[in-house]
């Protein structure tokens, strides 16, 4: 490994030296090269360390230039370059700093700083891409007002953007042309954005609640045009709620998106100039899914509501990343619950939480939701930041109430507009409107690991009393050990022998009657119920009230009532979850197949089907088993292949005993003639998929019967639905030829490239050889993040076959993680996450594992992000 990169503390935090109080910049963008030319008017920050010298940001910059004060300076020993800064030596208090440098775009395959997509120009400044650009104080607590000026090719290059409003534009010599921007509002560095492509637009407007006209315009190359409505309507429905929900107005005269195919993630929130990935935005009927929309939907409204939570008021460090990810996570899942369904959007988060953050936050590269040190924060855009960011938020949501919430949010966005703050911040103005003291609750933010809740019970019937005694534990992390009891809010209710839902009573000063909140604050607490003429079954952890592990010991006849009775829709989810979880590490652990299903389960299949008070989608997400990697967290020592065995025994025997009401139920479905994206249509696409995906594994019938779906539909939602189960139970041949079809149907459209990328590394029948030979497909282009991460992220990530027992996937992806990294280390460095795992499996996976590690980390020229998470997963 290369040597060793700097790791960075929190508790080494000081304010900058200086300010930096207007920002111009001129970015020239010529064939072969880029030539920026920054003034910035600096001066001594008051309240910063006196410092003599200037130290700026800069990586890969070619240096021109330096005046100061309009003294041209040559790089000497008072001005010079060391480690990625410029140095420039004894300021005086205010100035004026003028920089040259030059810039190669074309060349820079990290996707970070300003870089060409296709024939486009773009940039992705979070976290320190800005650096990439110019001399600059690349730190989120520093705020500046810029100007931009772009200048190019007017042909090539017809459109040309920057954050905030247009000022000018016009022509300059040899067919070039400039546009000029000023953003009013003061910013960091990483909210910096710039376009510059031919780019035809979709446009609309949006009149804010102070009855102000923003302009709305989405930016797409010109074959894109017939997938940028959904994104337009789900801009306007994000405006629309974040002033309804939470008072917030939009603060420009145009709000600009510009999509683009190369990018590192989502999208990113640039003030008044989002950049999305292609992935994200473009979506039309029939290249998209109803997930798609879902998706698309809710990146556009985080990213939008990031306005307020992440640039008016922003970051002081990027320990405090979680302040604005955890927040806006919050907020927009929200906006989902609000729009569709709250207990579906539950179980669909609690889904992807229990799957990928609980298993991050038991592995080597575990951190709080606010670190304290990090080597490349490009890692710590994680799980954790970001859903355990937006738990903890829910939780303080849950202890206050919605109103208490408002005020606290309220007065964090005014007291802090225009300024960068942390985590304690944010907390305290909750603290402060509702008077409620979260101390013991802030531990959340500097402790790693998912709290183990362990509930026993015990019933007294002659004095009618039902007693719950908690034990919370949480677990050690790397470099956490022993940590102090939680404040965990655990919402729970009562249910009778008959199913009937009690309402509680306690005194217990820890028992909030109105909410049904069991407040945990200690590491063995005890709670007393009274009146209770037999002994209850407990509903524990409603809405999952906290991001915990709960263990109380179950047994199947009360998980079959409350999974036919319990009033709270999630909970009656969780129950089946847990009751079906039983069963399959039961089979797995032993060795063996599950071939006759537990009479308890089939009733309440039998009843969920037939039950006439819950929709489609309840009744689909009841009907679906546990995710393999939600399994495999449960379980000591993991054998991905003995549960895949065990889960997909289960699944067949269902489908077996079920065969005919699964058919009934089918059957009884309706297709919409016309596809929409509605709640009900999308909920019932979801169930007819589930009962498909039994059916296929017992009913001969229904692989024509998708095949005629999959030709008939006219969206690709009930395409992809067919594909997926065809998928699974298509033999070699068969699933062959399908994709060979596709791709020759598709193969002009980027995102159902992406989709058949999926299609050809999920499969049973997508094996090493297949995936290697894929990697060579035209249509396969490695220097493009989405293709990648659907071909062989996905291939890591959900196929059995990645877990052969010689280790040969675990080698194959070590060695395209070190092939991705000479490009794009952002991108490697998530392709190990898989890996880093490996001391939960057993041992014959986790040697293999191990060795693939071990080959990334003999690398020479490492990235810091792939050594930061091969170091950490060896340790
Ligand atoms: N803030 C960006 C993520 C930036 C990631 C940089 N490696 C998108 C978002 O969370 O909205
Ligand atoms: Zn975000």
């Amino acid at each position: 490994m290369s040597a060793q990169p700097k790791e960075i503390f929190l508790k080494d935090y000081q304010p900058s030296a200086w300010n930096i109080d207007h920002v111009d910049l001129l970015i020239q963008i010529f064939e072969e090269e880029t030539v920026v030319t920054s003034n910035l008017r600096i001066s001594r920050n008051p309240d910063g360390p006196k410092d003599k010298d200037l130290v700026l940001h800069g990586a890969d910059l070619e240096y021109v230039a330096t005046s100061i004060d309009g003294d041209e300076r040559i790089l000497d020993e008072n001005v010079f370059i060391e480690d990625e800064t410029l140095r420039v030596k004894d300021v005086p208090d205010a100035f004026l700093l003028n920089t040259v440098v030059r810039i190669y775009p074309e060349k820079n395959t990290s996707l970070e700083g300003l870089y060409k997509s296709g024939g486009m120009y773009c940039t992705q400044c979070e976290a320190e891409g800005f650096r990439k650009i110019t001399w600059y104080l690349d730190r989120p607590d520093v705020l500046s007002i810029f100007n931009t000026r772009i200048e190019a090719d007017k042909e090539l290059f017809p459109v040309l953007l920057a954050n905030g409003n247009e000022i000018s534009r016009g022509d300059i010599h040899n067919g070039r042309h400039y546009v000029a921007w000023k953003d009013p509002h003061k910013k960091p560095a990483y909210l910096f954005a710039t376009v510059a492509g031919k780019l035809e637009k979709t446009t609309d407007t949006f009149t804010t609640m102070s009855g102000k006209e923003v302009k709305l315009e989405l930016f797409v190359e010109p074959h894109n045009l017939s997938k940028t409505d959904f994104a337009m309507g789900a801009l306007k429905r994000s405006f629309k709620w974040d002033e309804e929900r939470f008072g917030r107005e939009y603060d420009l005269d145009i709000f600009m998106v510009v999509a683009t195919d190369h990018f590192n993630m989502g999208a990113m929130e640039n003030k008044g100039l989002n950049i999305f990935n292609s992935a994200a935005v473009l979506a039309n009927e029939k290249t998209s899914t109803d997930a798609d929309f879902e998706r698309i939907e809710a990146i556009v409204g985080h990213e939008y509501f990031h306005n307020w939570s992440g640039n008016r008021v922003t970051c002081r460090d990027w320990f405090q990343l979680s302040l604005k990810e955890g927040f806006t996570v919050f907020r927009d899942a929200e906006f989902t619950a609000d729009l569709h369904s709250r207990p579906i959007k539950r179980i669909d988060d609690v889904n992807m939480l229990r799957s990928a953050q609980f298993p991050e936050d038991a592995g080597p590269t575990a951190h709080p939701v606010r670190p304290q040190s990090f080597i490349e924060i490009n890692n710590f855009y994680t799980l954790t930041i970001y859903e355990k960011g937006a738990e903890v938020v829910r939780m303080i949501h849950t202890l206050l109430g919605e109103e208490n919430f408002r005020k606290g949010s309220d007065l964090y966005f005014d007291r802090f507009d225009g300024q960068a703050v942390t985590t304690e911040d944010f907390v305290a103005c909750m603290e402060e409107v509702s008077g409620i003291d979260l101390t013991q609750f802030k531990l959340w933010y500097d402790f790693a690991g998912t709290p183990v809740v362990t509930i026993k019970d015990d019933y007294d019937a002659t004095t009618g009393t039902y007693k719950l005694t908690a034990q919370q534990m949480v677990p050690d992390t790397p470099g956490q050990t022993n940590k102090p009891a939680f404040h965990i809010p655990v919402k729970l209710g009562l249910l009778a022998e008959s199913g009937e839902n009690l309402t509680p009573g306690s005194n217990d000063t820890n028992w909030d009657a109105k909410t049904g909140v069991w407040h945990l604050r200690d590491r063995t607490q005890t709670i007393e119920f009274t009146g209770l003429k037999s002994k209850p079954v407990p509903s524990l952890l409603r809405d999952f009230s906290a991001p915990v592990k709960l263990n109380y010991n179950f047994d199947l006849d009360q998980l079959a009532l409350l999974a036919q009775n319990d009033a709270n829709a999630f909970n009656r989810w969780d129950a089946v979850q847990r009751f079906t979880t039983q069963l399959i590490l039961a089979a797995a652990e032993a060795g063996t197949e599950i071939s006759e299903v537990d009479e308890r389960l089939l009733k309440a299949y039998e009843q969920i089907l037939a039950d006439e008070n819950i929709d489609n989608a309840i009744r689909a997400a009841l009907l679906t088993l546990p995710s393999r990697p939600w399994l495999a967290e449960q379980v000591d020592s993991i054998d991905p292949i003995a549960i895949n065995d065990a889960r997909q025994s289960l699944r067949v025997a269902i489908a077996k005993a079920m065969a005919k009401p699964l058919r009934g139920k089918l059957n009884s479905i309706k297709r919409p003639a016309k596809y929409e994206f509605k709640f009900q249509d999308v909920a019932a696409r979801r169930l007819r998929a589930v009962l498909y995906a039994y059916l296929a594994l017992v009913d001969d019938k229904v692989v024509a019967e998708l095949e005629a779906q999959y030709k008939d539909a006219n969206n690709y939602s009930e395409q992809n639905d067919a594909l997926q189960i065809l998928n699974e139970v298509d033999d070699k041949a068969s699933w062959a030829a399908r994709l060979e079809d596709f791709i020759k149907e598709w193969g002009d459209d980027a995102q159902m490239i992406e989709a058949w990328l999926s299609l050809n590394s999920t499969s049973k029948h997508a094996d090493l050889a297949h995936i290697t030979k894929m990697l060579k497909h035209e249509k396969f282009d490695k220097g493009n993040p989405n293709r990648v991460r659907r071909l062989i992220g996905a291939f890591a990530m959900n196929n059995i076959a990645f877990h052969a027992k010689d280790g040969s996937g675990y080698k194959f992806l070590a060695e395209q993680v070190i092939d991705t990294d000479a490009r794009n280390p952002q991108l490697a460095s998530r392709m190990i996450v898989p890996l880093t795992r490996w001391k939960r499996y057993a041992e014959q996976y986790a040697g293999e594992m191990r060795s693939a590690l071990e080959l990334i980390a003999e690398v020479k020229s490492l990235s810091p992000d792939c050594f930061e998470m091969v170091s950490k997963s060896l340790k």
